[in-house]
């Protein structure tokens, strides 16, 4: 029987983890290196409906550990974990330990939630009892064998770990109700004897998976445990069964015992402690009860928690001058490295930053564009082109600029579906492709040809102008090179079908700037290539290129400097292609809402050439 053969774990032992909660498996894999164990306790993780690969350290390594999406996907994958800690809610953790329980693979269960119903824990404890299983808990931290095998989060931190050796064997089997007690406890025998050989929280439902009795048993069996330390509590009648067994003479090693909730009495109605089971119900369940039953079957109970600590001290004592246990080996743990986290917390190292940003920040209560909040945006009425400010330039500029660019966006939010974008956003859309693929098929065909000239107009008539060259010099210039002047010429637009959309932004221009300077000598420009052919227009990218010239020049909110710059980085196309994201969403929406085919260009479209 798994219960009285003694050994639950061992330093091979391994887990599978029930639900993906990285912390306590991070916990436990931290332990396994400070034990000098070869492999990680957690074979696996079942994190249920996914599947795939967690990653966690190994010491300085970093290892992954598989992920199933099911527990019996789990056991089949690691026929050798034999333990299944479970970190289910309260609401799923009878389920899946029962599911547990039932692997064959599957030897010790331990259930850390609280508030499982009484009667699912009757059932499972029946089914492991009747399958020859192990539960612990629930409502339990879980369990340690020291220098071998720790459940979750057990015995705390590495610090307090390190502190009560628990990385290495002593010769005491601890068994408790309480999980937090526990913790203290491992310090006690720590400071008094030579250690944890295992400690087993059995959790404090009324009724446990596994009782004290089980437990100190099952260590009587174990070769390596020389003496026992229980600590019951008020509520139940657990520790009764461990009276008996004492009686019974079935333990053979000393027993030193402790029931705490001596204190209930002092209250006048009943208590109930932390612990579901931990309540002061009839005499027979009050911790003094339980103490003298204890005592009077040959336990060591001591007359109050204080003296606790002697009596185990004692009875370490005895049982080191009668030869009964050698002196332990002296094991150094290997420094487990901190997180990166922990030691920046802690003020111990620094790192340097990875990305800088400078034009939001979403860590406050609000966020906050350019420093200036969200709520100051709305409570201010900002429009669009003020958060564009906000967030392309830095600052807030004046009604007229933030008008404008909202202008910008609105006239260049489509031009029909035969331009170059709307065609490829309706190809893709066509083509069965989702909205993101759809749109960005469209955004890629901005460039020097289409939608995409507006800064290199904005650098050409600037550099043009600021030199004083003529605009028939200017013209003649780029031809020469061989260049197209950016933000002149149109497929369909002429001198007799002129662009509605340039003409709307000059007049808005010529109201509201300061000065158009850089516009009107675009217009110029235009004025000599009509000259040339009737196609050659000032087009919408070179009257936005040429005015937002005017617009950085003329408004006295950036410096020289920051407008070469502005011109250089090239933020201007960023205009078309956020209005022109307006047009290729709806042109998108609307293939799907016809229910448009794949579309295939006709033959007789094609010129077949040899
Ligand atoms: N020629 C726009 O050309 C277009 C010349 C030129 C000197 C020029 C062309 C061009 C500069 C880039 C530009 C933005 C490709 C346009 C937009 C948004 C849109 C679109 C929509 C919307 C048109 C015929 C002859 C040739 C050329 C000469 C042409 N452009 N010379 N400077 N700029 N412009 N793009 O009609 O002697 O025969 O060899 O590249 O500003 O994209 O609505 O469709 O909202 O969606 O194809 O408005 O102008 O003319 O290439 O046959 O050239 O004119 O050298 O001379 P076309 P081509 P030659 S707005």
């Amino acid at each position: 029987h798994n219960m009285t053969t003694g050994q639950l774990f061992s330093q091979k032992t391994q887990a599978l983890f029930y639900n993906y909660k990285q912390l306590p498996i991070q916990r436990m894999i931290d332990f396994d290196f400070l034990c000098g164990r070869e492999t990680p306790s957690v074979a696996g993780i079942v994190n249920p409906g996914s599947e795939g690969f967690q990653k966690l350290f190994f010491g300085q390594e970093e290892i992954a550990i598989p992920v199933h999406s099911s527990i019996e996907a789990a056991c089949t994958t690691h026929p050798t974990a034999d333990v299944f800690i479970n970190f289910a809610s309260f609401r799923s953790a009878a389920a899946s330990s029962m599911a547990a329980l039932k692997q064959p693979t599957i030897r010790v269960v331990a259930i850390i939630a609280e508030g499982v119903p009484e009667s699912d824990t009757k059932e499972l404890i029946a089914y492991a009892r009747a399958n020859n299983k192990v539960v612990i808990g629930p409502a339990t931290v879980g369990g340690i064998q020291a220098g071998a095998f720790r459940i979750g989060d057990t015995a705390g931190t590495l610090d307090n770990i390190i502190q009560c050796k628990l990385y290495r064997p002593g010769s005491v089997g601890f068994v408790s109700k309480s999980g937090g007690m526990s913790n203290e406890l491992y310090n006690t025998i720590a400071r008094v004897t030579d250690g944890i050989y295992e400690g087993i929280a059995i959790g404090g439902d009324v009724f446990p998976g596994s009782t004290l009795s089980d437990h100190v048993l099952r260590f009587n069996n174990i070769h390596q445990v020389k003496m026992m330390v229980v600590l019951g509590e008020l509520g139940g009648r657990d520790e009764y069964s461990l009276v008996d067994a004492l009686k019974e003479g079935k333990v053979q090693k000393p027993v030193i015992a402790w029931v705490s909730g001596t204190c209930a009495r002092l209250f006048k109605s009943e208590v109930q402690f932390g612990h579901a089971g931990a309540k002061s119900g009839g005499e027979l369940e009050s911790a003094q009860a339980k103490n003298q039953a204890l005592r009077e079957a040959g336990a060591v109970v001591p007359s109050s928690y204080e003296a606790f600590e002697n009596a185990i001290k004692e009875t370490f004592e005895k049982l080191v001058e009668g030869g009964k246990i050698p002196p332990v080996s002296v094991v150094k743990p290997p420094q487990i490295p901190e997180d990166l986290k922990t030691a920046i917390k802690s003020g111990k190292v620094r790192a340097p930053t990875h990305i800088i940003s400078t034009i939001s920040d979403d860590r406050g209560e609000e966020p906050c564009y350019a420093g200036v909040p969200m709520s100051t945006i709305i409570e201010r009425g900002y429009g669009v082109g003020d958060v564009i400010s906000l967030l392309w330039f830095k600052r807030s500029l004046p009604h007229y600029c933030t008008q404008f660019i909202e202008i910008c966006i609105m006239l260049c939010a489509d031009h029909g579906p035969c331009v170059s974008g709307a065609h490829n956003a309706i190809v893709t859309a066509r083509a069965g492709k989702d909205l993101v693929s759809s749109l960005v098929s469209g955004l890629l065909t901005i460039g020097p040809r289409f939608g995409g000239a507006i800064d290199d107009a904005a650098r050409y008539f600037k550099d043009a102008y600021d030199k004083g060259l003529a605009p028939d010099e200017f013209v003649e210039s780029m031809k020469k090179k061989g260049i197209r002047v950016p933000g002149i010429g149109h497929r369909i637009k002429s001198r007799d079908n002129r662009d509605k959309r340039v003409q709307l932004l000059q007049q808005y221009a010529h109201t509201h700037f300061p000065s158009v300077k850089y516009m009107e000598y675009a217009v110029k420009v235009e004025t000599y290539t009509l000259s040339k052919a009737n196609n050659l227009v000032l087009n919408v990218d070179g009257a936005i290129g040429s005015l937002f010239l005017d617009l950085l020049a003329g408004s006295g909110m950036f410096g020289k400097q920051e407008i070469d710059e502005i011109v250089e980085i090239g933020y201007l196309n960023g205009l078309f292609v956020l209005a022109r994201s307006v047009g290729l969403i709806g042109h998108t929406f609307d293939q799907k809402r016809l229910k448009q085919p794949l579309y295939r260009h006709p033959w007789e479209d094609v010129l077949y050439a040899k």
